[in-house]
């Protein structure tokens, strides 16, 4: 079962359920080296999203702009490896959409608690712009925000769910999106916190 949330868009409905237990172990294991935290924007503002990293190169924010970094700032050590059951899924995601080998060197890990958000954005730090997006779901759900190539484009809002993952490809992988606020819950694996684990090919 696949739907098109956009242009190159895919929603592939559950894909991730029959492997959360290993992905989420994996996760745990990142954390445990890159503990989550809350960046700072260029403007000073703290993201209300939790943020950690694993792959070649990770993304983060601070005073002086947005990157790439091979290192963690935090502890001044390379952020850790990307855990293949992370690897295996994002390559058999956008190998279902229509992506054969695909190869991320980042996995950005977000944490959203009841009340987080990630308003209206374009993500535009990587590189190599042809290579899809891959963005896997966990725990409670979120409302997707899904707009256009334009910051005014008129936003539609799409449910995503546990075990969801969207391929970001084609002309929707520059488009303005956003979470909004996580309401309150509590998911039987994850508890009160949505993951979004999203996969890209930074360098
Ligand atoms: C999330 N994270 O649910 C989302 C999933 C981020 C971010 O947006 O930047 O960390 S990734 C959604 C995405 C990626 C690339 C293109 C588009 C959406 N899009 O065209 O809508 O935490
Ligand atoms: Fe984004």
């Amino acid at each position: 079962e696949r739907q098109a949330l956009g242009p190159g868009a895919l929603l592939l409905p559950g894909f991730a359920l029959d492997r959360v237990e290993p992905l989420l172990q994996a996760v745990e294991a990142v954390q445990q080296q890159a503990p989550l935290r809350h960046l700072v924007t260029p403007g000073g503002l703290r993201m209300s999203v939790a943020m950690t990293n694993c792959g070649h190169v990770g993304w983060v924010s601070d005073r002086s702009g947005y990157r790439y970094d091979p290192l963690d700032p935090q502890s001044g050590r390379p952020w850790p490896a990307m855990p293949p059951a992370l690897q295996t899924l994002a390559a058999d995601a956008a190998r279902a959409a229509g992506y054969d080998g695909f190869a991320p060197d980042a996995c950005l890990i977000n944490q959203y608690l009841p009340g987080t958000r990630l308003s209206l954005h374009q993500d535009r730090d990587e590189r190599d712009q042809g290579a899809p997006i891959v963005s896997v779901s966990l725990g409670l759900p979120a409302v997707f925000l899904f707009g256009g190539a334009q910051r005014g484009d008129r936003v539609a809002r799409h449910a995503l769910f546990h075990g969801d993952v969207v391929v970001w490809g084609g002309a929707s992988r520059l488009y303005f999106h956003g979470i909004a606020p996580l309401k309150e819950g509590s998911h039987p694996v994850l508890g009160e916190r949505r993951l979004n684990l999203t996969f890209r090919k930074a360098r």
